[in-house]
């Protein structure tokens, strides 16, 4: 039996690589090499491959990214598990990216860009660490190291899951109901969220005018999720002071949106945080350990819940 790994060839030599030295007895396949999908035992894409149910003895499809929004459920016979990707690089680079932007907003660095570009030397107003609520809808693997990462600052720190959790030093919220509390003391508001038939545009008009005027954004999770039209009329009329997106629905970004050029606006090409071949690597050979010895998968997802 087999494992084929389905990604760019560079990370491909990192991975065969890391089998060869911890699972010598494993078969490491790529889609270059004639095989037989029957072989095929664990598989590691970022979609599922047209000719699945040619797959016939597959047990563990393995998402290169740590959101599986990209694998439509119904493509996939429900007896295989779907594992996302939970290693310390994407960790890591998320812990940085929100960090930054969290920074950049808390001191206004749009606006400081804005001055640049117009040659104007000129102070503005910051309000103390200690006084910024800073607020992450979701608390997930992701949401929680950021959390960690942001304790140093001294900013108030806040989340938003679907299950009520309990995280030293954060003020948890969770469900619908405890949404509206939250955004109502945010300074600035991380989304984290995987995207769920229940997260698909959840940054809309009626979020934005119940988080406090003058609020920052900083989105990570995924596209679909913001309504790109309410996000530029919450900019204009001042009720979000500036948002940093890594994000967008379409990707990429058309060359002429309007988020491009928006000066309250800070926008990079979905590279918050990137699966990392190393770290990846451990992380699936170690998962394969698990399932072999009966044990669930690290990130294995509920495929009801959609994440
Ligand atoms: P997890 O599955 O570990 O965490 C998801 C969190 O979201 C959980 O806390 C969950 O709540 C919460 N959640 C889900 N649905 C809802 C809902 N309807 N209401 C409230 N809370 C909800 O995911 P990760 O932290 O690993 O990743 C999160 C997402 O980040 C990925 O799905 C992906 O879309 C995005 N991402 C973006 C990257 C980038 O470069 N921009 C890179 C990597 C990931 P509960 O705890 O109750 O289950
Ligand atoms: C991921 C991503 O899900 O890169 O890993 O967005």
């Amino acid at each position: 039996m087999a494992f084929l790994f389905n990604s760019d060839a560079e990370r491909a030599k990192v991975f065969a690589n890391a089998f060869a030295h911890a699972l010598p007895h494993q078969r490491f396949l790529t889609p270059a090499e004639a095989f037989d999908p029957a072989d095929v035992r664990y598989l590691l894409t970022w979609t599922v491959p047209d000719d699945i149910e040619r797959y016939a003895n597959l047990e563990v499809l393995f998402s290169i990214g740590a959101g599986v929004d990209q694998i439509e459920p119904a493509s996939l016979p429900p007896n295989i598990k779907l594992v996302r990707m939970v290693e310390d690089g994407i960790v890591r680079m998320m812990q940085e990216y929100v960090t930054l932007a969290v920074l950049a907003l808390h001191r206004d660095l749009p606006g400081y860009l804005s001055q640049q570009a117009g040659g104007v030397w000129g102070v503005r107003p910051v309000r103390q660490a200690p006084d910024c609520q800073v607020s992450v809808l979701g608390l997930g693997v992701l949401a929680t190291a950021v959390l960690d990462r942001l304790e140093p600052f001294g900013f108030i720190r806040q989340g938003w899951s679907r299950s009520a959790r309990d995280i030293a030093g954060v003020n948890c919220f969770n469900g619908p109901e405890q949404l509206t509390q939250l955004l109502a003391q945010t300074d600035i508001l991380v989304c984290l969220l995987p995207l769920t038939s229940e997260t698909r545009g959840i940054l809309n008009v009626e979020l934005f005018s119940r988080l406090p005027r003058g609020a920052g954004l900083v989105h990570v999770g995924r596209g679909p999720q913001l309504d790109h039209d309410a996000l530029i009329g919450a900019l204009d009329s001042g009720q979000l002071a500036g948002a940093v997106i890594d994000v967008t629905d379409p990707e990429p970004l058309p060359a002429d949106h309007e988020l491009w050029r928006h000066p309250k606006v800070i926008v990079t090409p979905h590279i918050a945080s990137v699966t990392q071949p190393q770290t990846a690597a451990r992380a699936v050979i170690d998962n394969i350990g698990r399932h072999e010895a009966g044990l669930a998968p690290l990130g294995l997802v509920d495929r009801d819940r959609g994440y």
